[in-house]
């Protein structure tokens, strides 16, 4: 009923579904199973970077080109680290004030601590109910801390890493693997001192990178999200990247990687809480006390484990 509620555009049906999703309520599977017709064509951008670099500034401009475009838009943000549920980031809220009144646009935060996959876990399946909802396009916003970015690009279409004048932050990106994960660049307070040293920088080191023929070049796109300059440009670059995505057939590669890990993580997480209860359990002691006491190997028990968990 509240996958129903959902397609016919009640937002409080969308909210409350992802706070199922964010909580890893037991009715997901049901969930899930009711959303997967309606999912699989929407076009799923993620935005990462480091705090306050304009995320959320860059996603309340995209929002307003793709809604001049007629697309339903969801955005996602995404904080990996704190506890909050079901409610907001102040920041990411005022910054999208702008759509909050328009019934093409929803938006959320939420987090993922808890889930029993994690982010990579959670995010797929909210991007899941936004497409449920009717969304063409979900942003997906994360703040560049460690793997979570490596987690957003593997979820999205197109990613966009957004950068800032000075900070150090073209050294730092290379130090994070983010060349390897972005897809289009923002370096964004272009209004600032040193825009075109970190622009020259980027792409030096895009240049300097091993491309194939045919690959994707990442592009580098300025922008001062917050006069809502460059967006044009940002969204002619996410175009050219969905284009050659499509060409090479990319996207439904992309996808599938997605859908793989996706799996995979929640068998795993599956598989883990089942171990859980085991530990409780006598299975799993009388295993560790053989491989203790030399009687087996922890190889051994391992398989004898497994053998128990699928039999
Ligand atoms: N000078 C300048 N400031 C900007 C620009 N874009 C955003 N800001 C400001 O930078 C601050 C942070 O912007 P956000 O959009 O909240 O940044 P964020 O990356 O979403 O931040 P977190 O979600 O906290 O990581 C705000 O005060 C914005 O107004 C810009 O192009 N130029
Ligand atoms: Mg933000």
């Amino acid at each position: 009923m509240l996958v129903e509620r959902a397609r016919d555009g009640d937002p409080r049906a969308v909210a409350r579904l992802i706070t199922l999703v964010e909580s890893g309520d037991e009715t997901l599977p049901a969930i899930a199973a009711a959303l997967a017709p309606h999912t699989g064509r929407a076009q799923v951008i993620g935005l990462t970077g480091s705090p306050g670099v304009g995320k959320s500034t860059t996603t309340n401009e995209l929002v307003r080109a793709l809604r001049a475009r007629g697309h339903r838009v969801g955005v996602l943000a995404i904080d990996p680290s704190s506890p909050f549920t079901g409610g907001a980031i102040l920041g990411d809220r005022v910054r999208m004030q702008d759509h909050a009144t328009d019934p093409g646009v929803y938006i959320r935060s939420m987090s993922s601590r808890g889930h029993l996959g994690g982010l990579s876990a959670a995010t797929p399946q909210a991007v899941r109910v936004l497409e449920g909802a009717g969304c063409d396009v979900v942003l997906v916003e994360t703040v560049g801390v460690g793997q979570a970015e490596v987690e957003v690009a593997s979820l999205a279409d197109t990613t966009l890493v957004l950068l800032a004048p000075g900070m150090g932050d073209a050294i730092q990106a290379v130090k994070a693997g983010i060349l390897e994960i972005a897809d289009v660049f923002v370096v964004n307070k272009a209004d600032r001192d040193g825009a075109d040293a970190t622009v020259r920088d980027i792409q030096g080191m895009i240049a300097l990178g091993e491309r194939g023929p045919g690959q994707w070049r990442p592009q580098v796109v300025r922008a001062i999200a917050a006069r809502g300059e460059g967006i044009d440009d940002i969204a002619a670059a996410i175009d050219k990247h969905r284009a050659w995505l499509v060409e090479h057939d990319e996207l439904r590669r992309r996808r599938e990687a997605r859908a793989a890990a996706e799996v995979e993580a929640i068998a795993l997480g599956v598989l883990r809480a089942r171990i859980g209860s085991l530990r409780d359990g006598t299975q799993l002691s009388a295993l560790a006390t053989e491989v203790a006491s030399g009687a087996t190997d922890p190889y051994a028990a391992a398989e004898a484990l497994l053998a128990q968990l699928s039999g």
